[in-house]
């Protein structure tokens, strides 16, 4: 039997050798399948408007652009693992409840006034809040302010599709009831105070909202020790204070303070991360290209490609990642430049 035939007859048979692919299935290092990329804030901002004249958030459901990166167009992907976007709601918007088994997460940019509903409690959205939205809970979002609200999601899409295993549904209302009071979780969950007999029964945290008050505050009196860490400057991540993971199970997200005069060691790690500038500006350096980046650019570090952070002025940076994902697995890899 020839070559070709064996090939066909294999085939035909729903088989195929291994032995013609195996290094592509346990390649020796992971490939760069996306470019590292930078979206301007104000490039994000002009494109927002123009969706803003376009559609109604109603119309829209999610009023979103999404940040696609070159090489994977069409896909409505960041990276391979994650799923980034910009979103506005403008004053008097509802942006409809719904539910999905993907999780997300936002960082708020501007406005304020905003509001997202999480799972029957209301939170009010400042710029630089992170908060997150679980699998399958029910959440809406509004504007009830002067200002639109314009905030970067990001999502565990690509998981979701990976693994086939997603549902959604709509609220039968356009915003859900209201089942606990403003400021519930955050007094339940992060006053150092949780509820005796509290049981988890949810796969994510039940502190939703991090307001930035309470992180830039905490990331000001850590950073007077001057402890820096030669990569990362003064890097932390969101934790659910019930277990001291990250709050949801298939994204970390992280806040990272560069001090001023900050030169960072180069290095590389296997989650690729969307980042974006909440305050100040860096030089960024990831693989051959150099940005300088300012507040509320947005940007792509892919997975296993160097990555350099310099600072002349003081920086706060927002990152997200599926490192807990991969922390889980017994995947995830750093290496420092020597
Ligand atoms: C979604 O439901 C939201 O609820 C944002 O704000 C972005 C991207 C893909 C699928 C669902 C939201 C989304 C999304």
């Amino acid at each position: 039997m020839s070559q070709s035939e064996f090939r066909e007859r294999l085939a035909a048979d729903n088989m195929a050798p291994l032995w013609e692919v195996i290094r592509g299935l346990t390649p020796r290092e992971p490939k760069a399948l996306v470019d590292p990329v930078l979206w301007r804030a104000a490039v994000i901002r002009r494109n927002m408007d123009l969706a803003c004249a376009a559609i109604s958030a109603e119309d829209a459901e999610r009023r979103v652009l999404i940040l696609e990166n070159p090489a994977l167009r069409g896909r409505s992907l960041a990276t391979t693992s994650l799923y980034a976007g910009i979103q506005m709601i403008l004053p008097g918007e509802i942006a409809p409840s719904h539910r999905h088994t993907a999780s997300a997460l936002r960082l708020i940019l501007d406005g304020r006034g905003g509001f997202t509903s999480v799972d029957g409690e209301k939170v009010l959205m400042e710029p630089g809040d992170f908060i997150i939205t679980p699998t399958n809970v029910f959440h809406d979002h509004g504007a009830e302010g002067a200002d639109p609200v314009m905030w970067l999601d990001g999502l565990d899409v690509p998981v979701v599709q990976m693994l086939n295993a997603g549902f959604s549904a709509d609220y039968p209302e356009r915003r859900q009831n209201m089942t606990r009071p403003l400021g519930d979780a955050q007094a339940r969950y992060a006053s150092g105070l949780t509820p005796i007999g509290y049981l988890r029964t949810t796969s994510a945290s039940p502190l939703f909202h991090y307001p930035y008050s309470r992180s830039r505050d905490a990331l000001d009196v850590m950073a007077r020790a001057e402890e820096w860490h030669p990569e990362h400057g003064l890097k932390v991540s969101f934790t659910d204070p019930t277990t001291g993971q990250s709050p949801i199970r298939s994204m970390g997200a992280y806040l990272q303070l560069l001090p001023r005069g900050f030169r960072g060691v180069s290095h590389r790690e296997t989650d690729g991360a969307v980042y974006c500038v909440v305050e100040g500006s860096a030089r960024i350096t990831i693989g051959e290209t150099t940005w300088y980046a300012q507040r509320h650019d947005v940007f792509v570090a892919p997975g296993w490609t160097w990555r350099q952070f310099e600072a002349d002025e003081e920086c706060v940076l927002f990152s997200f990642s599926d490192r807990p994902l991969q922390e889980h697995l017994g995947f995830w890899r750093s290496e420092a430049a020597a």
